[in-house]
């Protein structure tokens, strides 16, 4: 059987000031949809990796292939809005 992405693709959504869900597993060659449902302009920061993308209120990003945010080093990542962290912005992913 192949094992491809799912159909549909892992979803974070941003809001003031919290992200939802708030840690999740994903697939190192999943996909991952940041969808911002709030007000304000929020981010998506993969701590210890090169990875930070604006995600303006209304719109949707699309983080490509885990496996090129993280590299060959699943695991646990720490990810924030860079503008909203010290107000508890902060989640966790998962990737294996
Ligand atoms: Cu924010």
């Amino acid at each position: 059987m192949d094992v491809t992405a799912s159909a549909t693709d892992p979803l974070i959504v941003a809001r003031e000031s919290f992200f939802t869900p708030a840690c999740l597993v994903v697939s190192a060659g999943q996909s991952l949809v940041v969808r911002n449902e709030g007000n304000a302009l929020h981010n998506l920061t993969v701590d210890g990796t090169w990875f930070g993308m604006d995600v303006p209120a209304g719109g949707e990003i699309r983080v490509p292939s885990l496996a090129r945010v993280v590299g060959a080093n699943p695991g646990n990542y720490t990810f924030s809005c860079s503008y909203h962290s010290a107000a508890g912005m902060v989640g966790r992913v998962i990737v294996r």
